[in-house]
């Protein structure tokens, strides 16, 4: 599977690191909403769905946490440690994110204003839109 990560220009000088996302610049896409996660449980999964439309860039601002990423054929591993990267996740991926560290703080720039009509969160059914996508 073909794996998209973006690598961000650091700002850094003696004060410190600075890294700057534009839409359609870093960001290969207009940016409608921010959201981040934190505090979660290092045993437990988040995710566990698939979009229709919405694109997504993921970055594991402090600490890190894996992706498992699947695209309805073949399966991925993303291992999110470095706040000079993203990872881009197209629509119709069916994405699982887990092993949180202690303090990762995951932030997920998005394509799209929430739109609870735009997930698929059963499998049967996102694997029956991928085959009937072919
Ligand atoms: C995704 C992965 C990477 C909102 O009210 N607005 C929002 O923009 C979002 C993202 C969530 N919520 C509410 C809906 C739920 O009551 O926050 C709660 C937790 O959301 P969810 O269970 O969908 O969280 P994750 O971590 O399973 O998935 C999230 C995104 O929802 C999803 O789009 O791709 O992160």
């Amino acid at each position: 599977m073909d794996i998209k990560m973006i690598q961000f220009q650091s700002h850094g000088d003696e004060r410190g690191e600075l890294v700057a996302l534009e839409q359609n610049r870093e960001i290969p896409f207009e940016i409608r909403r921010v959201y981040y996660m934190y505090g979660t449980n290092p045993s437990i999964e988040r995710g566990h769905h698939a979009h229709k439309n919405l694109k997504q860039v993921l970055i594991c601002v402090n600490g890190s946490c894996k992706i498992r990423l699947f695209d309805g054929y073949e399966k991925a591993e993303v291992v999110l440690d470095n706040p000079k990267e993203g990872l881009l996740v197209e629509s119709f991926m069916w994405r699982e994110m887990y092993d949180f560290s202690d303090q990762a703080v995951l932030l997920v720039l998005a394509s799209e204003y929430y739109d609870e009509s735009d997930y698929v969160r059963d499998f049967q059914e996102y694997q029956d839109m991928i085959r009937a996508m072919k």
